[in-house]
């Protein structure tokens, strides 16, 4: 028999109010899912056409050629309309097809959308034409993991985040056997064509497939996907075909959206440094973008760091005749410095608190980090090559790594021509903090790349700083400025006359509103001695009361509050921008394919332009590819795009540094763009950084 409680509890759920209060869906869903992305004109068209554009071009690595002799002579070519085309053309573009799409890296927001695009105008051309979709990215198509793609479930997903409906992996089609395996699948399927949505490592994998199943009439399109930000195409002649990767406005967005809310709180509670890392692998982009949404306090650019020259070094070395080659890229210590000087020229003016962002690919940037990550990646790319087990597996634990090193370090002493490790490195490595060193020796990844999102960054760097603070604070460097009005208020409500006391106490009493005390003041005692010297207390007096206060004001605590502003901002809503670009992608996508394309990367020319000047195209891959050192080999890959130290964006950052860094007395310059919206006028539809550098 049901209890009491039983049966109410089972009424309550009845109840249409509770049912509607607890289902997953909510209004802000179903608009979402109802939204219908405009498409570019040249889609309004029955049928859509290809032409090589000849004027963009490109330096072809020799390389490249010999490895896709069959796409390295594909041009850029433009999407245009076409209404009636010749009969023949019109019966190849609306054959029935058969097309696999996998999604691979990391989720970007909008990737949903891109399959909707495709869906739908694959659809509309041929209503029997299939879709699928690969699981779990590309182990999917390695292992023929596959979903047919029905109306129902892209509807589930149209303008929703993630990439929930099939989930993403990163495996890398690296090898001749995952190349087989994965031309095996799309036969046994019968595709027509493969479309591959990710970064550059995944359109590198989309540009051996084409070439690989060229022969069998396979074609293989890929899409600009990564939050990062770093996919980003021009011609030889710098001119922009594919400014930015989609995700990454959404992103940026949404980690914008929270630090300014942080910049809200900090500068309310006025008492904590929030220390906010930002993802992107390697490249800035993603931190670029939130210093110009947020305008906080301090915003770090890693391309800017390896830029960095220490002049003072370079004049004292050539005094002396010598080279100093470590005079060339910012050292962490010399990183926690500068960000030791905003923090204490901020204090001087009363605010102790701000907001720093650190983008978390920034140790890439550090010439003594990176050293260390290239000589590790190359000792455990060794050493997986050479045993059967793996080098994590066969060292669980950091004190066996530290042992394993060591031997390498011995090891060179005993044999000159082993130079990857030397007692040197050895001790360096072991001067630096165990969570550090940890971080340093985390598993690669599967293409070999260190996973900078698992290192605590900002730990290594706020450990620096909060030395060098003890230290400034020990030297009277670093203390909080007092409101002079404030000053004078105590002193007189404690019967004390502060124009006596102020010169006793301050270095600046008269010339600042902010007051500082004098650096020789640095405790309790030293404020004693020095009320003493200055006869304004008899040595059997204790310290007036206003003066402690005022003292112990001055003393500053340095508290951080530090956060990771990545996977969530990654698993977001898309902005109307990704979904708008995004859908048009999976148009282009398909207009590709039926064009009979493969080795392409579809891509929009003019994002920052007005909508009805956007351009579809088809960017080819092969020629966009480069040799870089991957795993201790020169492979082809296609070239991540960091931050330009001389893009508008990064020198308009730059300029205003100082502005937002607000160590002035007035108020801070934040900015708030608010959460993403999805309705509404006001919602912002480009990212900052794209529109500032389509300008210059
Ligand atoms: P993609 O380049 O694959 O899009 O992924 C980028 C990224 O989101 C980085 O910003 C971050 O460093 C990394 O993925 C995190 O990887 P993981 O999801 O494997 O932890």
């Amino acid at each position: 028999m049901k209890d009491k409680d039983t049966d109410y509890i089972e009424r309550l759920l009845e109840n249409p109010k509770v049912q509607e209060a607890v289902s997953n869906s909510n209004r802000e869903l179903v608009e979402r899912r109802r939204y219908e992305p405009p498409k570019s004109q040249v889609f309004k068209s029955r049928y859509t056409l290809l032409k090589d554009v000849d004027r963009f071009t490109f330096n072809i690595d020799k390389e490249a050629k010999k490895q896709l002799p069959d796409i390295i002579n594909n041009k850029v070519q433009s999407i245009v309309g076409a209404d009636s085309p010749e009969e023949s053309f019109q019966n190849s573009y609306d054959k029935k097809r058969c097309i696999g799409i996998v999604f691979s890296g990391g989720p970007a927001p909008g990737g949903h959308n891109v399959i909707a695009g495709l869906y739908d105008a694959a659809k509309k051309v041929n209503s029997e034409t299939k879709i699928y979709g690969f699981l779990l990215g590309p182990d999917g198509i390695i292992e023929n993991e596959a979903i047919e793609i029905t109306g129902q479930v892209v509807d589930a997903y149209r303008n929703l985040g993630g990439f929930t409906m099939i989930k993403t992996g990163r495996t890398k089609i690296d090898s001749k056997k995952k190349l087989a395996l994965s031309k095996e699948t799309c036969k046994a399927l019968g595709l027509d064509a493969l479309v591959i949505v990710g970064g550059d490592d995944s359109n590198t994998n989309a540009a051996f497939l084409a070439q690989e199943m060229i022969e069998d009439g396979i074609q293989v399109i890929g899409v600009p996907k990564t939050i990062d930000g770093d996919i980003q195409v021009r011609d030889r002649n710098g001119q922009i075909l594919c400014a930015m990767s989609f995700g990454f406005h959404t992103a940026a967005r949404a980690f914008s959206g929270s630090i300014s809310n942080l910049c809200t709180d900090s500068s309310s509670d006025v008492k904590y440094w929030h220390i906010c890392k930002v993802m992107g692998r390697v490249a800035s982009h993603l931190a670029l973008e939130v210093a110009l949404q947020t305008h906080a306090n301090m915003t770090f650019i890693g391309e800017e760091l390896c830029d960095y020259v220490d002049e003072k070094r370079i004049e004292e070395a050539a005094r002396d005749h010598v080279v100093d080659f470590n005079a060339y890229g910012m050292t962490l210590r010399h990183l926690s410095r500068v960000i030791c000087d905003g923090i204490v020229r901020r204090a001087a003016v009363g605010k102790n608190y701000g907001v720093i962002v650190i983008p978390e690919g920034i140790l890439e940037f550090i010439n003594e980090i990176q050293v260390f990550i290239i000589k590790l990646n190359t000792i455990i790319a060794e050493y997986n090559k050479t045993h059967d087990t793996d080098f994590h597996s066969d060292f669980p634990v950091l004190e066996d790594k530290l042992e394993y090193l060591r031997r390498m370090a011995r090891r060179s002493r005993e044999d000159k021509s082993f130079s990857v490790w030397n007692t040197r490195d050895d001790d360096l490595f072991n001067e630096i903090p165990d969570f550090f060193q940890e971080g340093l020796l985390t598993e690669r990844d599967s293409h070999g790349n260190f996973q900078f999102s698992q290192v605590k960054t900002e730990q290594v760097l706020m450990g620096l700083v909060n030395d060098y603070l003890n230290m400034l604070h020990e030297g009277g460097g670093y203390r909080i400025g007092i409101e002079k009005s404030y000053y004078r208020k105590v002193m007189k409500k404690g019967g004390l006359d502060p124009a006596y006391f102020g010169p006793i106490l301050f270095e600046n009493y008269e010339k600042d509103s902010y007051l500082l005390v004098k650096p020789s003041i640095i405790s309790i005692k030293t404020l004693k001695q020095t009320l003493e010297k200055e006869q304004a207390i008899t040595e059997a007096q204790e310290i007036p009361e206003p003066v402690a206060k005022i003292y112990k004001k001055s003393v500053p605590k340095f508290k951080t509050q530090i956060h990771f502003y990545g996977y969530d901002g990654r698993g977001n809503d898309p902005t109307r921008f990704d979904c708008n670009y995004t859908y048009n992608l999976g148009l282009t996508v398909f207009s590709l394919i039926a064009n009979g394309a493969t080795g392409q990367m579809a891509a929009i020319r003019n994002l920052e332009q007005d909508f009805s000047k956007w351009e579809p195209i088809g960017i080819p891959i092969g020629p966009l590819m480069r040799l870089e050192e991957r795993k201790g080999k020169l492979e082809l890959v296609l070239e991540k795009s960091l931050v330009d130290v001389n893009s508008a964006s990064f020198n308009i950052v730059k300029a205003l540094r100082e502005k937002w860094l607000a160590a002035v007395s007035s108020d801070d310059n934040y900015r708030r763009p608010g959460p993403i919206r999805f309705t509404g006028e006001s919602e912002e539809d480009r990212p900052i950084t794209l529109l500032l550098n389509a300008l210059g």
